[in-house]
């Protein structure tokens, strides 16, 4: 790792055409993003939705990159993910073929309208905080200290395991 390189730690959530089939795609996607290293990622978590829950469950994991964009550029290449996954910010709560949220980039703290970092919700989430604990258990959360201060009640986290070559 060069010392221009950040760690990122990247969300994706999916509960439409196939959502399984969705994350293990868009894992490839990040792995072949310019100046960037797909170092690991979660397994797969089957979770019940937050927000309306007239909607299928989701799957959701977290991956860990090594990059040399800045933070604004690596969130410009995962929007272009969403989209070649057919993803229409349509409804803020709804259901999406593929949601990819920048949670974490190195220490830093951003607070612009376009980006915020750490993700403003990520702490109050079972479904980031139990897969970037399976990536990074010691991480420390930029402004809201250690993240195993966060980890939510495992006797019901609304989150289960996917077998790992699970078909939609
Ligand atoms: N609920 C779950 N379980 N997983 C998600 O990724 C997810 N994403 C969302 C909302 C609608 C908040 N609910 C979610 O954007």
């Amino acid at each position: 790792m060069s010392a221009a390189d950040v760690l990122a730690f990247v969300g994706l959530g999916s509960n439409l055409d196939g959502p399984a089939g969705q994350l293990r795609r868009a894992l490839l996607e990040l792995a072949d993003l310019p100046h960037t290293r797909l170092i690991r990622h979660s397994p797969l978590y089957g979770s019940t939705p937050l927000g309306p829950p007239d909607q299928p469950d989701y799957v959701n994991a977290v991956a860990m990159l090594q990059t040399s964009l800045d933070a604004r550029s690596l969130l410009d290449q995962l929007l272009a993910v969403e989209q070649r996954h057919g993803r229409e910010r349509a409804d803020r709560w709804g259901p999406r073929t593929l949601d990819l949220d920048l949670l974490l980039y190195g220490d830093e703290q951003i607070d612009s309208p376009r980006l915020q970092v750490p993700h403003p919700q990520m702490h109050r989430r079972a479904f980031v905080l139990v897969p970037l604990h399976d990536l990074a258990p010691d991480l420390e959360l930029p402004g809201l200290g250690p993240l195993l201060d966060y980890m939510p009640d495992m006797r019901d986290p609304g989150l289960w395991t996917l077998p790992a070559l699970q078909d939609d």
